[in-house]
């Protein structure tokens, strides 16, 4: 087995409120647009297609018919900004009428929250599509693990980086910028060193010239209020923080604070990408071109089943997972349904052993009729990390009982009988 760096990327949307707004007006492209304050009339006016024009595309509504910042009559403060309006120093948490200072011509857009959801949805099941070890950090970010997905090595996860920024941006029309890294810590930090549309590779090797001379702020964890005391201590840098003994930081922060403060100015996290919602099951199947019959047809349908088992353990091992159950589905001729499924003891991703727990199910079938479908699928699925440390107790288990004379216990399958259950 070759042994992998652990990589671990943060992906963030680019301006995302405002990036959506842009989508719905594209003529906005390239100028400072800032989201904030209520809905107001004028904002319902241009979604009916513009003041006095009901039924304009959006697309068409003259940039004349946008309200201004500078208009704006209110208190309410910058949810975010283009970053055409960010080089006027306009950002989050600005107050209206101080941005409308900074730059009086920016238009200025409500937030549409459904939107909003729907497009943060929609880059999120294209990252799990392509690497499903993903952890949702909020409503516009997403840590991945890259380190076991096919290409999540290659540039250091540049490849995997920019393919999945490239598919975000044909699912949404959106852009994003990714930082991949040793750890999650590490990560955070680079994706925002080339926003926007953006990707930096952070190694190990890196942490002195790229995150040493950064502000101690910049590590997601200290907050202005610890900043404030770090200041106060002469530290500004996290390089200035990573030379002070551990254990003067922890008198000043406490044990804990303290100890942690300094793991993490030495780039030290291992914290694992935790995924929320696990895929309950996996399946691969296919329709054939004619019918085929059990008996006549016996060697392509072979080929095929054997496939099909293939294609699903490699399913399983590029995202991760194990099976504890295997079943298959078969569709006859006159479009009736037939489900098998087998478990086994221990977990599973292997192409051999599920073309063999699939075989059993298969020899529980009516085999009488010609079939049009058949499908395998995978479920009562774990993560490979949790499978090989079952394996590993498994393992010690075994060994265990062998020391006291015991028999090495084969894998005993048992078999599940349920039928008429649809995939
Ligand atoms: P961010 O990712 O912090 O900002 P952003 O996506 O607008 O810009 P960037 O390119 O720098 O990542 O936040 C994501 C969204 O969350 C942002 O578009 C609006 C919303 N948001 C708030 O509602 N309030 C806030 O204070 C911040 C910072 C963001
Ligand atoms: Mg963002
Ligand atoms: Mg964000």
């Amino acid at each position: 087995m070759t042994t992998r760096l652990r990589r671990i990327a943060h992906l963030d949307m680019d301006a995302f409120f405002a990036s959506i707004e842009l989508l719905r007006y594209p003529q906005l492209k390239g100028l400072p647009v800032v989201i904030g304050g209520g809905r107001r009339t004028v904002d319902d006016a241009l979604l009916a297609g513009g003041p006095g024009q009901p039924g304009r595309a959006l697309r068409f509504i003259p940039l004349t018919d946008f309200p201004l910042l500078k208009n704006y009559v209110g208190r309410g403060v910058i949810t975010t900004a283009t970053y055409a309006a960010r080089q006027f120093g306009v950002g989050s948490a600005m107050g209206m009428m101080k941005a409308a200072k900074l730059c009086p011509q920016a238009i200025v857009l409500p937030v549409d929250f459904e939107a909003v959801r729907k497009y943060a949805r929609l880059f999120k099941s294209t990252v799990t599509e392509i690497a499903p070890l993903m952890e949702d950090r909020g409503i516009d970010e997403v840590y991945i693990d890259f380190t076991d997905v096919p290409g999540g090595q290659r540039g250091g996860g540049r490849v995997l980086a920019r393919l999945i920024q490239k598919a975000i941006f044909e699912a949404t029309g959106l852009t994003c910028s990714v930082g991949v890294a040793p750890n999650k810590l590490l990560a955070k930090m680079a994706s925002e060193f080339n926003k926007p549309h953006g990707i930096s590779i952070v190694y190990e090797a890196d942490l002195q010239t790229l995150v040493w001379p950064l502000k101690c702020r910049k590590i997601n964890g200290i907050g202005p209020k610890a900043d404030e005391k770090l200041a106060r201590l002469g530290i500004q840098t996290i390089g200035e923080l990573a030379a002070q003994e551990k254990a003067f930081l922890v008198a000043h922060f406490g044990k804990a604070t303290g100890a942690w403060m300094h793991e993490v100015a030495w780039g030290r996290d291992n914290r694992p990408v935790v995924t929320e919602s696990e895929p309950v099951s996996m399946s691969r199947e296919t329709t054939f071109d004619r019918d085929l019959h059990a008996v006549r047809d016996k060697a392509a349908l072979g080929v095929i089943f054997t496939g099909l088992c293939n294609k699903l353990a490699e399913d399983l091992q590029r995202k991760g997972y194990a099976a504890k159950t295997i079943g298959i589905k078969l569709r006859y001729d006159d479009f009736k349904i037939a489900t098998r499924d087998q478990t086994c003891e221990d977990f599973t991703a292997d192409g051999r052993l599920i073309r063999q727990l699939a075989g059993q199910c298969l020899k529980r079938v009516p085999l009488d009729k010609k079939l049009r479908l058949l499908g395998v699928r995978a479920s009562g699925l774990v993560k490979a990390t949790e499978f090989e440390k079952l394996q590993n107790s498994a393992q010690e288990r075994l060994f265990r009982q062998q020391a006291l004379g015991l028999h090495a216990m084969e894998t005993i399958a048992k078999t599940n009988h349920s039928s008429g259950q649809l995939f």
